[in-house]
């Protein structure tokens, strides 16, 4: 005979006194009658009242009650009255007093003072005297009618609260009768038709419990994908609708030449040192370089061409061949534009990429030393500034941002440049979401592109609209050792503007 579960004993218990007395008035008493916890109780009475077995009626009730603190008052006395006990007539000194009463000697000497209790000597501050023979501890007077559920003065209920001696309790219990589907014994309810029911055949007399069809699934283990990978897809498919193929971002690591010389970005520039840049120390230089296309850089940097005067410095090869972690994927950019230059007769292209780089910056809560850059441009004759205008509406009306602002910018391989801002309607405030412009001819003519051809081109970086998109405020719950993955997994679908 299986062995009864203590909860059937109390079901058992519970619905014969509820058979013979029909009602349980109070289910705390019923339950230490039984000699089990009030919350086991509950546990019964609410599968019972499930079935309709039982009639259960909440009751609320909000009391105060005293806080360890008020107890320890209700035990050794209120602070000001254990002080007052512990001085002598003589009097006694304010360290002794403290050594003795620890942390309440300071309530203790307020409440004693403010109610007159004790008094100093003139010019001796230290020495605290009695001036009451016996005191009347009402506090601890108070506290004990409290906690026998006796009522006290609202006076008095403010000035505990406001000594945080007593806090609201809320306490429920039940009234419970009998309910419409009452039994003395509730049938165990079959779930399942087993071998062992076939076997003796007593499935045929066997009750069996209704489907719940409301009831949840088990979980699937699943997978989940990152917020970030999501938002990399759904902008991965803005750039694929838009006619982009995906330039080869395989390489964190990049020379100097393609990160920032190539992009006729000057030697001396700030970003170029090692505090906005990780340079590395192996293999601390490349080997493979396009001469030819080298003495063309060197040459624009140097001394100009191409209608540009140049930087007019002593270009030095070394500086070109460091390796870095690349700061931009710009630099891929560079690398597929030259090879575009190669490829004869000069055909139109439009080339995306979103992938890692890496920046000597300080770590807060929107900037790690990596975020994901998108970026996207446009290779093509006679592209003017307008062009980038329009495919940038395009792109970010793809993205759920309509409105967009630009604002003149500046950066080294680009003129004239733009900073782009959005008016997000949840944020209700222009967001800055990337930057822009037109590719410099010092940069695309020694590559051997064809004059006449430009190149428009913008980037933004995928961590921030993710962040606003999930709502996540810190970017180390998104990326890193720290990421929260029930964010992720309880985070629904993106849905961007798409
Ligand atoms: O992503 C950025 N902001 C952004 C983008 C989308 C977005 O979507 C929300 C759902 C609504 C919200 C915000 N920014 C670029 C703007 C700022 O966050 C900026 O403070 C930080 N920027 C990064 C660089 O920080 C040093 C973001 C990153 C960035 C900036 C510029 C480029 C790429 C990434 C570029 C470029 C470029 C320019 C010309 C030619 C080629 C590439």
């Amino acid at each position: 005979m299986a062995e009864k579960s203590p909860a059937a004993d109390v079901e058992a218990g519970l619905l014969a006194h509820l058979n013979s007395a029909g009602e349980v008035p109070d289910s705390r008493s019923f339950a230490s009658s039984l000699g089990v916890s009030h919350l086991e109780l509950v546990g019964v009475i609410k599968s019972l009242s499930a079935f309709r077995i039982v009639e259960s009626k909440d009751i609320i009730k909000e009391a105060w009650v005293l806080t360890e603190e008020a107890k320890g008052y209700v035990a050794k006395g209120s602070p000001e009255a254990q002080l007052v006990a512990a001085i002598p007539p003589e009097g006694v000194s304010k360290d002794a007093l403290k050594a003795k009463l620890g942390d309440a000697f300071d309530v203790g000497m307020k409440a004693a003072a403010r109610n007159k209790w004790i008094g100093f000597e003139k010019g001796n501050k230290d020495l605290v005297l009695r001036k009451v023979e016996s005191v009347m501890d009402e506090l601890q007077e108070q506290l004990r009618r409290l906690e026998n559920g006796e009522a006290v003065p609202d006076k008095v209920i403010d000035d505990l609260k406001r000594r945080k001696l007593i806090m609201k309790e809320k306490s429920i219990w039940h009234s419970l009768k009998k309910g419409p589907e009452f039994v003395l014994k509730r049938k165990t309810l079959a779930t399942d038709v087993t071998t062992e029911h076939l076997r003796s055949g007593d499935w045929k007399d066997l009750e069996f419990k209704d489907y719940n069809y409301g009831a949840q699934g088990q979980p699937i283990a699943k997978g989940y994908v990152q917020p970030l990978m999501e938002v990399r897809e759904a902008i991965e498919n803005i750039f694929i609708m838009m006619g982009f193929t995906e330039m080869p971002t395989n390489n964190f690591v990049e020379s100097s030449f393609w990160n920032f010389d190539a992009l006729f970005q000057p030697q001396q520039h700030p970003a170029r040192d090692s505090h906005d840049t990780f340079f590395l120390k192996a293999p601390a230089t490349t080997q493979q370089l396009p001469e030819d296309y080298l003495e063309k850089v060197k040459l624009v940097h140097q001394s100009g061409g191409y209608g540009s005067k140049g930087y007019v410095y002593d270009w030095k090869r070394d500086e070109a061949e460091k390796n870095l972690l690349r700061t931009h994927t710009t630099a891929v950019s560079t690398r597929m534009l030259y090879k575009l230059a190669q490829e004869k007769p000069f055909a139109p292209k439009r080339y995306y990429s979103i992938d890692r780089v890496f920046r000597n910056e300080a770590v807060d809560r929107t900037h790690l030393a990596e975020f994901h850059q998108i970026e996207g441009l446009i290779c093509d004759y006679g592209l003017t500034l307008g062009d980038l205008i329009g495919v940038l509406e395009d792109f970010f009306s793809s993205l759920g941002m309509s409105k967009l602002r630009f604002k003149p910018a500046y950066n080294p391989y680009t003129e004239p440049s733009m900073e782009i801002f959005s008016y997000h309607d949840g944020l209700k405030k222009w967001v800055e979401v990337g930057n822009s412009g037109m590719f410099r001819p010092e940069m695309l003519l020694p590559m051997g592109l064809p004059e006449g051809v430009n190149v428009i081109a913008w980037g933004l970086s995928l961590e921030r609209p993710t962040m606003i998109l999930y709502g996540i405020d810190n970017i180390r719950d998104l990326f890193g050792p720290k990421v929260d993955f029930n964010l992720i997994k309880s985070n629904p679908l993106c849905r961007l503007g798409l």
